[in-house]
């Protein structure tokens, strides 16, 4: 099932949001280096006071039911690029696939890499929020994220994070790693949250 438009567009039926451009190409945006994964050897880790309640091999992952999106999807850096296709899993099918009730409202997406940033359950287990592997039907490059990144598309893309390995449960919401550099903590496009205060 292909979804499409629901977050797309405000009220005046505008597609692009204030202050975006639209861009063709598709530009990397990274705050540290690729780095060189496996697939293979992918997992993704659920934490909650610092115990892992669960975690997800790549070989149980790829067979859970997948999603394919197409979706706008706008970057705090003022891009806007059209009609973008993932597949993966959606956050809230992993959950129900494992019996896994969410133990707090907030959460910190974590990457192998170091990278964070913290995105609100009920944001997380949106019908469009997925944990994805691919991109216009191929895998996802590395640099891009590869082998698997999260997709939140109804926010800015830096809470889209790449090469994530953990979701980790918190008792409040806590800034992530651009957040702690004055990047907005929720970060709605149509709502121009780029920056707190
Ligand atoms: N691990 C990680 N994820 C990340 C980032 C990053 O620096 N590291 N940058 C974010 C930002 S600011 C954007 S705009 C998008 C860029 O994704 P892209 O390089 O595929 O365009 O990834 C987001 N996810
Ligand atoms: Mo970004």
């Amino acid at each position: 099932m292909v979804t499409r438009g629901f977050f797309g567009k405000n009220e005046k039926n505008e597609r692009v949001p204030p202050g975006q451009y639209l861009e063709n190409r598709f530009p990397v945006l990274s705050a540290e280096p690729t780095p060189k994964l496996d697939i293979k050897d992918w997992d993704l880790s659920i934490i909650y006071n610092n115990e892992t309640l669960a975690k997800i091999s790549w070989d149980v992952f790829k067979n859970l039911p997948s999603t394919s999106i197409n979706k706008d999807i706008h970057c705090v850096t003022r891009w806007t690029k059209f009609d973008m296709n993932w597949t993966g899993v959606k956050v809230s099918t992993l959950f129900e696939e494992l019996d896994f009730k969410p133990p707090t409202e907030w959460t910190m997406i974590g990457a192998s890499t170091g990278y964070t940033t913290n995105v609100p359950l009920k944001d997380l287990v949106l019908e469009n929020t997925i944990i994805s592997y691919s991109y216009e039907d191929e895998p996802i490059s590395p640099e891009h994220g590869g082998p698997v990144r999260l997709i939140v598309p109804h926010l800015y893309f830096w809470k889209s994070a790449k090469w994530i390995d953990k979701i980790t449960f918190l008792d409040e919401d806590t800034p992530g790693f651009w957040e702690n550099y004055g990047y907005h903590m929720y970060g709605d496009p149509w709502k121009e949250q780029r920056y707190s205060g």
